[in-house]
């Protein structure tokens, strides 16, 4: 452990001295490590990334709001997260110009980058199904916007844009090709954003980073336990959250694939989550339940645009660990788009199929 990190867990309520304190996870946003203390507690510490969150204030009293109204409904305390306290009671720690935060590690869970099995994924659409009904009832107004505009689609394409215009890192005349497939479906992706704006679409208090690693499964009995990263937690559409655990957990393979011939999204997991969903989350609208197929179109088109601008700026957003990696995931999430535009009529029969 080194001195930083020792002088930064000394500031938190621990049970006990701390003996470890090793990077952990695959998050791609902020740095994440498993301490360990001298009692054999596990915490999760986290190093809040202040670039992509600018607010860390709004979004530590977003997070302390709702784990708090969720402990309320909660009968396994491993249900929520629990946010360890500092020396003077604060919800996080500001240190040398960075903001760090401490969590109770959630016990004999188990976190999966891929569903292992269709019951696994059916668990995280109840998990994340649950977790917006839970909420349903939270006064939405009262939460911080924590990225303004995070799945305002239209404005993920001002972006784009502009990064194909500035072309920081010299690399549009490579992607020539996943350029004209993105801009192709501007129209389209606009699409969610209009209907809210219209009033068709109710606002609701949303995860909007719904990734299979983002829910913890109980080890035991393989049961939704608890729903984590909750950064992105903000007013949003009931379509993101569908969207986005579709994207990501319903693919056949990773998200950085590079063999694309392996990357498609998967019908019998599209089913399997859209029951858990709904079944967790009942009270969607008429229109909600007739978008879900869009809204894992668009979320998963929206999220290649994100990646692609960040490959032509120069891969300064999500963390890379290879180079090409962000023009990779950009790939398969195209891949999934053209995948999910083949299999449209498919995915509309499953929604109705599963609403009888
Ligand atoms: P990021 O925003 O970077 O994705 P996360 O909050 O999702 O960060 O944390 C990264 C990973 O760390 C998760 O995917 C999960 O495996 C693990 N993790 C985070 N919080 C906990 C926790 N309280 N208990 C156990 N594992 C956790
Ligand atoms: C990021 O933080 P993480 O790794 O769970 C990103 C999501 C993307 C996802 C793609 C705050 O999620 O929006 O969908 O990567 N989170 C943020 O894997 O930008
Ligand atoms: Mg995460």
């Amino acid at each position: 452990m080194n001195e930083l990190h020792a002088a930064i867990l000394g500031q938190f309520q621990l049970d006990a001295q701390t003996v470890s304190c090793d990077r952990y996870g695959c998050g791609h946003i902020n740095e994440t490590y498993l301490v360990v203390t001298a009692s054999g507690h596990r915490y999760i510490l986290q190093k809040v990334n202040h670039h992509v969150f600018r607010d860390v204030a709004g979004l530590m009293e977003n997070i302390a709001a709702v784990t708090e109204y969720l402990r309320g409904q909660a009968s396994d305390p491993r249900a929520v997260m629990r946010l360890v306290k500092t020396s003077d009671d604060a919800a996080y720690l500001e240190y040398e110009g960075e903001f760090w935060r401490v969590y109770d590690f959630v016990e004999d869970s188990i976190c999966l980058q891929q569903a292992e099995t269709p019951e696994d994924f059916y668990e995280s659409a109840v998990a994340f199904g649950s977790f917006q009904q839970q909420l349903k009832d939270f006064p939405a107004a009262t939460l911080h916007e924590t990225i303004p505009n995070f799945h305002n689609t239209a404005d993920r394409y001002r972006i784009f844009k502009e990064a194909i215009a500035a072309d920081k890192a010299g690399r549009v005349k490579d992607v020539q090709a996943e350029i004209d497939f993105a801009l192709a479906r501007e129209a389209e992706a606009g699409t969610l954003v209009r209907l809210l704006a219209e009033g068709k679409l109710p606002l609701r208090v949303t995860h909007n980073d719904t990734k299979l690693n983002n829910v913890m499964l109980d080890a035991k009995t393989r049961k939704a336990l608890c729903v984590i990263d909750l950064d992105t937690v903000m007013p949003g559409l009931s379509l993101y959250d569908f969207g986005d655990s579709i994207r990501f957990g319903a693919a056949s393979a990773e998200e950085d694939e590079q063999d694309l011939s392996k990357v498609e999204m998967r019908l019998d997991l599209f089913e399997t989550y859209t029951r858990g969903f709904l079944g967790a989350c009942p009270g969607l609208t008429e229109l909600e339940r007739e978008l879900l197929p869009l809204g894992a179109k668009l979320m998963t088109l929206e999220c290649g645009v994100r990646f692609l601008t960040d490959y032509l700026d120069g891969d300064h957003y999500f963390a890379i660990h290879r180079p090409g990696q962000n023009l990779d995931r950009a790939r398969t999430q195209f891949k999934l788009v053209a995948d999910m535009e083949a299999k449209w009529q498919q995915m509309h029969n499953i929604v109705q199929e599963v609403q009888q």
